[in-house]
């Protein structure tokens, strides 16, 4: 095995590079990638680039994001599948990959994104040897990701959804608006016999602000040693923060 660079050198070089920009752009059920760009995720306007203010209704599905629903198909799975997306092309800032679902109340490709947004998971720090010296400081379980799978609650009602997959770079984020938000929204309708309650949620604008945990941090992120995401408790209540990537890397340009 070829000798691995550690990643806070190789993070580092990346930082101030356009290429370390992504966006997310098909999904993957129970493994399989699915379908062609953009027919289950709603194609958004923004190619590659990120966000920045947490005010914008774009935070919901990207710029245009609410605009193509009608253009999207609506993807079967079932409650405890696992999911994924695919990212285009690399998770190349050093931050947490979260995702939200909000349930449409009728047809998804009609859904405009504004009702109630439940964290349903959480790829955070990595805290395995293999991903750095043990010197304190975050290392990121994100670390060029070119996919991430998570369980979808199978306590989940049956129902049509968004599902919302937004990733978070932080090496600007000492500086107000500084943090970078990707994001973009798949259409899933859930079969199953599920009687959760997601919660606790939140609404896209209204509950990240630009000084929020996560969103500002306290330092230059090349030095902080412990990392919070921002947004609600993950539900299922109960369910951790993933420190370990469940997807595919990047492994040279
Ligand atoms: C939706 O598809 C139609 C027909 O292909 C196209 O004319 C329209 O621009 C598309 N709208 C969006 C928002 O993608
Ligand atoms: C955080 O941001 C909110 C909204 O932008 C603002 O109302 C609040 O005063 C800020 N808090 C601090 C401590 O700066
Ligand atoms: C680290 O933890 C402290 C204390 O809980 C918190 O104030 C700070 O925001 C955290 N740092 C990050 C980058 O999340
Ligand atoms: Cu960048």
């Amino acid at each position: 095995m070829k000798g691995l660079p550690t990643i806070l050198a190789v993070t580092a070089a990346l930082t101030s590079t356009t290429y370390a920009h992504w966006t997310y752009d098909r999904i993957i059920v129970n493994g399989q990638i699915i379908g062609e760009p953009w027919q289950y995720v709603r194609r958004h306007s923004n190619g590659n680039n990120f966000l920045s203010d947490v005010t914008s209704a774009d935070m919901r599905c990207n710029i245009d994001g609410l605009l193509s629903g009608a253009n999207t198909s609506t993807y079967p799975v079932n409650a405890g599948d696992k999911l994924g997306f695919t990212i285009k092309d690399t998770f190349g800032h050093p931050g947490p990959q979260q995702v939200y679902i909000s349930k449409a109340p009728a047809d998804v490709k009609d859904y405009d994104g504004s009702g109630d947004w439940a964290k349903i998971y959480t790829l955070s720090d990595c805290r395995t040897k293999d991903c750095g010296t043990g010197d304190g400081i975050v290392k990121w379980a994100t670390y060029r990701a070119q996919t991430f799978n998570f369980a979808l609650p199978r306590e989940l009602p049956a129902g049509e959804y968004l599902l919302r997959a937004e990733g978070i770079a932080i090496h600007a984020a000492q500086k107000s608006r500084g943090a970078q938000f990707y994001v973009a929204c798949a259409q899933i309708k859930v079969e199953g016999s599920g009687t959760g309650m997601p919660g606790p949620t939140i609404k896209f604008p209204g509950s990240y602000t630009s000084n929020s945990t996560g969103i500002l941090i306290p330092q230059i992120w090349s030095q902080i040693t412990n990392y919070t995401s921002p947004g609600p408790k993950l539900w299922p209540e109960g369910t951790e923060e993933a420190h370990v990537l469940d997807g595919k890397v990047k492994q040279s340009d």
